[in-house]
């Protein structure tokens, strides 16, 4: 079967939509990306409820305020009273466990295939667009102001601030924009909220713990923190080629690893962070540059395995 385009794909789906009670879903601890991507899809779904799970983060909080977005808790949820689940920004349970029992009727997703275990019979993935709303953008048939100014906050916050951005992904912020007339500095304000004093602190504790080696061309950084990963590896690594930041979840046996790459790094970090959990157990993915893993492992053991795969890879592809 020829590959239909998306725009025609999801039109069809919308038509099939029709009727039904229908949830849509965000990845857990939304993020701005995923909950504009999901608002923009409720849009054009009268009924449809908007849903999240665990605490949604910062900036996320900031947009649902902003554009008046109302999300229930996915556990809040009756299964039986809806048709099915819309899931956006993941394709992964890990990163949506809560979707286990609901009928998956749409994916659309960002995420490179390592780890993808969701299937729905509408799937839209792209694994080289920067953001799950550029994707969703270049689907809607017609973007009111509101929506625009979601998709734009979504589009500026992934994709590693335009480090993986593509021409696409300019042109579609521009006209986005243009509808939402909103100026860069107000989009910037939800796409990268200020960090709260304690998370400037557990960043600057990540700093401090920075440990770092010179390896197979590369300048690869380890750190640990209680929180705030993944600000901090995105810090560290504009000093390196590579950062590794560990978080050790007591309760639940895990250490969580945020991984950053610089551009010149041509190890693709999401196949580092699956290998990784692989060896140690436990599930990674993500992106090239930006990529995440929860191992069953203590920080330092896992830290060490990441390092040591990293390299790994790179003398391979070297
Ligand atoms: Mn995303």
């Amino acid at each position: 079967m020829g590959k239909e385009n998306p725009r025609d794909a999801f039109q069809r789906f919308l038509s099939s939509c029709k009727g039904k009670k229908i949830a849509i879903a965000t990845h857990s601890r939304a993020d701005v990306d995923s909950l504009a991507s999901a608002f923009a899809i409720s849009r054009l779904l009268p009924g449809s409820v908007i849903c999240t799970s665990e605490e949604m983060g910062e900036g996320a909080r900031m947009l649902a305020e902003k554009a008046g977005i109302r999300a229930e808790d996915i556990t809040g949820l009756d299964k039986k009273k809806f048709d099915g689940l819309i899931v956006v920004d993941t394709s992964a349970y890990t990163l949506l466990p809560e979707a286990k029992g609901w009928k998956l009727l749409c994916i659309i997703d960002h995420h490179r295939s390592e780890g993808r275990d969701m299937k729905a019979e509408f799937e839209i993935v792209d694994s080289d667009a920067p953001s799950a709303s550029e994707i969703v953008a270049a689907l809607l048939p017609s973007i009111d102001k509101d929506v625009a100014f979601a998709l734009c906050t979504g589009i500026i916050a992934d994709g590693a601030r335009f480090k993986s951005a593509r021409a696409n992904t300019f042109t579609t912020l521009g006209r986005l924009m243009d509808i939402a007339k909103a100026d860069y500095h107000e989009l910037l304000e939800i796409a990268e909220p200020e960090q709260s004093q304690e998370g400037k602190i557990a960043v600057l504790t990540a700093m401090k713990r920075v440990e770092f080696i010179y390896s197979a061309g590369y300048v690869i950084a380890t750190s640990e923190v209680g929180s705030k990963e993944s600000d901090a590896a995105s810090l560290i690594v504009e000093a390196a080629d590579v950062a590794f930041v560990a978080n050790w979840k007591n309760e639940t046996k895990e250490t969580r690893i945020s991984a950053r790459a610089g551009k010149s790094v041509k190890v693709q970090l999401n196949k580092v962070m699956s290998a990784v959990a692989d060896e140690l157990g436990g599930a990674g993915g993500g992106h090239a540059k930006a990529a995440g893993a929860s191992l069953k492992a203590r920080s330092q053991d896992a830290l060490k395995a990441c390092v040591e795969t990293f390299i790994k890879f790179a003398e391979e592809s070297g």
